[in-house]
């Protein structure tokens, strides 16, 4: 790293992106410390430093050119240099104008994705009740019974996982619950025809986009959303 004063944060973007490629974690952490402390905002961090490392290490995944190991390595360095972060989403003392339940469906542990969703989504003042990844169709059910959100939104990275949103959609439905929820679905393979295939109520391609259909759904259930 050069001294801060040498480096404009687009070079230190490029630079984190660097660490995630290589998955280096403290390098990572040091660096977001860094921009954040020199006055980067923190969704351009996320953007246009982190996810853009992890795109590249997508890339490289699907070429052959990086296994398992390595990219566990740059999902590490990406979550921690994500918990710096993390509280700066975060509005103290608002009070929270309705619930989301968020979790990654059955069988795809893929989370990063989802935490953003979650960090932003929170950011906007939201509660979030997240249900981790790997979540089966049931364990929606029950939060949905538990937690009673307005909305209840679905990750899923990978072509094989994707059914799980169908399947859940149908859980939700049977146990009486589908007139209480506005479902949300995302995820790299997922789309909107996917999303009004299954009968969701809507699709967000990324984290932004999702908190701008929670926005919309609070309203439309009449819940009080921040603007
Ligand atoms: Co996996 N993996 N992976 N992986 N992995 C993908 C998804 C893959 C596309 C890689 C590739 O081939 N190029 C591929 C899936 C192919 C397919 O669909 N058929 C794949 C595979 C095959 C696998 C394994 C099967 C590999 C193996 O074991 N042989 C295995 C599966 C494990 C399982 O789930 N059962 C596996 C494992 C892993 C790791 C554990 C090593 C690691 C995850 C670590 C972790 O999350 N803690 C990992 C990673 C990191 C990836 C890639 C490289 C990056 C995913 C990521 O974090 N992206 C991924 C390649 C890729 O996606 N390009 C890949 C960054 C993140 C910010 O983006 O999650 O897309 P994303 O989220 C975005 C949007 O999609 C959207 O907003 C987010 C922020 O903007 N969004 C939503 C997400 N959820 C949303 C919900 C919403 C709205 C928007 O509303 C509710």
């Amino acid at each position: 790293m050069q001294s801060p004063s040498a480096q404009s944060i687009e070079e230190i973007y490029k630079e984190i992106a660097q660490h995630v490629i290589l998955g280096r974690q403290k390098e990572c952490y040091d660096c977001t410390q860094l921009v954040i402390s020199m006055g980067a905002a923190p969704k351009s961090v996320i953007n246009d430093a982190l996810i853009a490392g992890m795109t590249v290490v997508g890339i490289k995944f699907r070429d052959g050119e990086y296994f398992v190991p390595q990219v566990l390595l740059s999902a590490r360095a990406m979550q921690h240099a994500l918990e710096i972060i993390r509280p700066l989403l975060k509005e103290t003392d608002a009070e929270k104008p309705g619930t989301v339940v968020l979790g990654v469906v059955r069988g795809d542990i893929h989370n990063i994705g989802k935490s953003l969703v979650g960090m932003m989504t929170e950011g906007a003042g939201f509660t979030v009740v997240d249900l981790g990844v790997n979540v089966p169709e049931e364990k929606f059910v029950r939060a949905i019974e538990e937690h009673k959100p307005q909305v209840l939104g679905m990750s899923a990275l990978m072509t094989t996982t994707m059914i799980g949103m169908r399947e859940t959609i149908q859980a939700v439905t049977d146990a009486g619950y589908r007139e209480q929820v506005r479902i949300m679905v995302g995820g790299a393979p997922v789309n909107q025809r996917f999303a009004n295939e299954i009968g969701a109520d809507g699709y967000a391609p990324d984290a932004t986009g999702a908190v701008g259909l929670v926005k919309g759904f609070m309203k439309e259930m009449r819940v009080g959303a921040v603007s």
